[in-house]
């Protein structure tokens, strides 16, 4: 029996891509999709000798037989989901090859594509640079490399200037977004589609009441210290159409989200607020739009207010290239007011004027692709990302893969939270069914089936890891180099935890931005969801601190953070996570309002009363309740509420206080969404003097 060996050890020996093994391959007629795929070794080699392949000794008909046996993907995964029902037949293909022509070696001339993350080795095929000449150069930098490490990007353009050669790196995220644009419609098929409306501005300048306002709701009174801090999709009808609303967080540490929406929308509305003027992220705003070419129109809100001063507004603005109609410029200003709902109607006349002329059209009857908007663990639901399909329609069921997440649609729901069966073009929906969380911003589409989607996920998750394995490396250089310069440095280990993908991301940004003369921050760990035990764990061995950003400890974990000494801190506003750490580097950190947990209940039932909402019935099980103490509500450690205990009762009387093991009526103020097996924690700030 012949034997086999994966596509990605062949290419590890052979000092070459996988892509590269796979593209051998695909020439002699083997397509393979997967790197983790068995191919038989002799394939491999005539793949690369590049000659006919001798009709086989056994097998008769004098045809050749390939045999590429699949066997990771499917097995690994089973997977949960009902049955797995995928047979696609066999994938193994014995289409007739073209005769097999020998691959050159790469002409060492010209721009070479270089995929980031190279391996010392890789870049010496690429480059035809031996590599013990690569390892010397290195050297010479003070670098110890050995031949399979991968290089940072930078340690790759320095190589290719020291030997003359002209290189372009390629990443991961670069591949995806070329695919993207292959995507090529006939014009018949063409169909008009809702514009795509990114609402974008400084923080507070009023967008999401903007929103509300348009949508009647009210999620802006909603929000920890009112900033958003995720990114908001929503639909609205009006005048008969479907408009898509993107909301954006104004603060400056969501650059990211920012620039997602930006790329993501046909329209670009910036809000101002009347009595504030043109603030920075009014101009990082600008530049998105203006970068991802879209058109933008200006709501100056809060006319209501008396401090406000409309031509001071479009002033400033003239000097973004900004200039209103009736100054002879073409961009469309409107004024209005969330708060006494003033210009509203207006407001989306113009969007709709605007999204005319430009024609938005997409093909519907295609398979789906589009965005990964957020995403983040839901305790129920598992991994829950929300798409705006850009092209196409997404249906439950389909395989979909994006960056190194795949899975297949196990439900989708609209923004309101409404079970659908597929979205079309600029549908914002909920999807379940990811494997893993997917990255915002990602692209993501639907393929063939789960196998095809594992398999493009494996190879991509794969690529990452190498190239974020090569930037970790750098980082460890640049330290070495600050060392010799700085003499000793300090690091500060930090584990972050957050509740969505977007705001880790945010988080995980603005904290390693922090700036020291002598401290680095250092992001050991971050993830989506609770705190659990495992951090704990990292951050004792670490002397890591442990910052958690809407999300608590679990009560095991909690416990384990006492034992081992482990600075838990958590947060529900951006800033002050930065604050407190820049503080606590400064040694100036101030005496602190630091919440003590008074108790925790469980949610054992719960009970609709018409009049006052719906009262949980809980089991004390740590601690006490007290009546009008601060409380939160945790779901599998995720904070969903924050507020206050309205009433407590004990059997039907109104108590102060319920101690641990006793039962209790519990009413949250203003939080009727309880449901059973919900946490909650009650707490209170206390002053408390520092330590260090
Ligand atoms: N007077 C007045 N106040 C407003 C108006 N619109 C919003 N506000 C207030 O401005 C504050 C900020 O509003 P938000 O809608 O949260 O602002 P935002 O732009 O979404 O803020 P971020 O998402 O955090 O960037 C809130 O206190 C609103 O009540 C308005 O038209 N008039
Ligand atoms: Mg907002």
């Amino acid at each position: 029996m012949a034997k086999k060996r994966k596509v990605s050890d062949i290419a590890r020996q052979r000092g070459t891509s996988v892509d590269d093994v796979l593209a051998h391959l695909k020439k002699a007629g083997i397509e393979v999709v997967d790197g983790e795929v068995n191919v038989d070794e002799e394939a491999i080699e005539k793949a690369y000798a590049g000659a006919t392949p001798a009709p086989r000794r056994r097998g008769g008909q004098g045809g050749r037989r390939r045999r590429v046996i699949i066997d990771a993907g499917a097995a690994r995964r089973g997977g949960p989901q009902g049955g797995g029902g995928q047979r696609r037949g066999r994938r193994g293909r014995g289409e007739p090859r073209e005769a097999v022509t020998p691959t050159p070696p790469p002409i060492p001339s010209g721009p070479v594509k270089m995929p980031s993350g190279a391996s010392v080795k890789e870049i010496s095929q690429l480059l035809g640079i031996s590599t013990a000449e690569i390892i010397k150069t290195l050297m010479g930098y003070g670098e110890m490399v050995t031949i399979t490490q991968s290089l940072s990007d930078e340690a790759i353009s320095v190589l290719a200037g020291d030997f003359n050669r002209e290189i372009e790196i390629v990443h991961a995220a670069d591949e995806e977004a070329a695919l993207e644009t292959e995507a090529v419609d006939a014009a018949e098929d063409l169909e008009s589609r809702p514009a795509v409306i990114t609402v974008m501005g400084h923080v507070d300048h009023g967008k999401t009441s903007l929103l509300d306002a348009i949508r009647d709701t009210a999620v802006a009174a909603g929000e920890a210290g009112g900033i958003t801090q995720h990114i908001g999709a929503y639909q609205v009808r009006h005048q008969g159409k479907l408009v898509t609303f993107i909301d954006t967080p104004g603060h400056a540490a969501f650059t990211a989200m920012r620039a997602r929406g930006a790329k993501v929308t046909d329209i670009a509305a910036i809000v101002v607020a009347a009595d504030d003027g043109v603030m920075p992220q009014t101009i990082e705003a600008i530049d998105h739009a203006k970068a991802a070419g879209v058109p933008i129109l200006i709501v100056v809100n809060k006319i209501d207010k008396p401090e406000a001063n409309i031509d001071r507004i479009k002033q400033q603005l003239t000097e973004y290239a900004l200039v209103p109609e009736e100054w002879g410029g073409d961009t469309i200003f409107v004024e209005a007011s969330a708060k006494k709902r003033i210009g509203l109607e207006n407001f989306l006349d113009m969007l709709l004027l605007v999204a005319e002329v430009a024609d938005l059209k997409a093909n519907p009857k295609t398979e789906a692709s589009g965005f990964i908007i957020e995403s983040r663990v839901d305790p129920g639901r598992g991994v829950v990302a929300t798409v705006l399909v850009n092209r196409g329609t997404l249906h439950v069921g389909d395989a979909i893969v994006a960056g190194g997440a795949s899975g297949r649609v196990r439900a989708m729901r609209d923004f309101k939270g409404e079970t659908l069966v597929s979205g079309g073009p600029s549908t914002p929906v909920e999807i379940i069914g990811f494997d893993e969380l997917p990255i915002a911003g990602e692209l993501c589409r639907v393929v063939k089936d789960e196998r095809a989607a594992r398999a493009l996920a494996g190879r991509r998750a794969s690529r990452l890891k190498t190239e974020r394995l090569a930037r970790e490396r750098s980082l460890t250089l640049d330290e070495v180099f600050a060392r010799i310069a700085a003499g000793k440095v300090l690091d500060l280990n930090l584990v972050v935890k957050a509740d969505v993908q977007g705001s880790l991301e945010a988080l995980s940004d603005a904290l390693l931005k922090i700036q020291h003369p002598e401290v680095k921050v250092r992001i050991l760990h971050s993830g989506v969801g609770g705190i659990n035990e495992s951090d704990i764990m990292l951050a004792a061995a670490s002397e890591a601190i442990i910052i958690g950003f809407n999300v608590r400890p679990s009560q095991a974990a909690q416990t384990l953070a006492e034992q081992e000494g482990v600075d838990v801190r958590t947060y529900q506003v951006i800033y002050k996570v930065t604050e407190d750490v820049t503080a606590a580097l400064m040694g100036m950190l101030k005496p602190e309002y630091r919440e003590v947990v008074l108790g925790q209940a469980e949610v054992r039932a719960t009970f609709k009363a018409s009049k006052v909402g719906t009262i949980a019935g809980c089991m004390v099980t740590k601690g006490i309740m007290q009546r009008g103490a601060k409380a939160r509500v945790l779901r599998d450690d995720v904070v969903v509420h924050d507020g206050r205990i309205g009433s407590l009762k004990r059997f039907q009387e109104d108590a102060r206080e319920v101690q641990e093991g006793f039962e209790c009526g519990i009413l949250l103020d203003g939080f009727n969404d309880v449901k059973e097996g919900d946490v909650f924690e009650a707490y209170e700030t206390r002053e408390v003097a520092r330590e260090v």
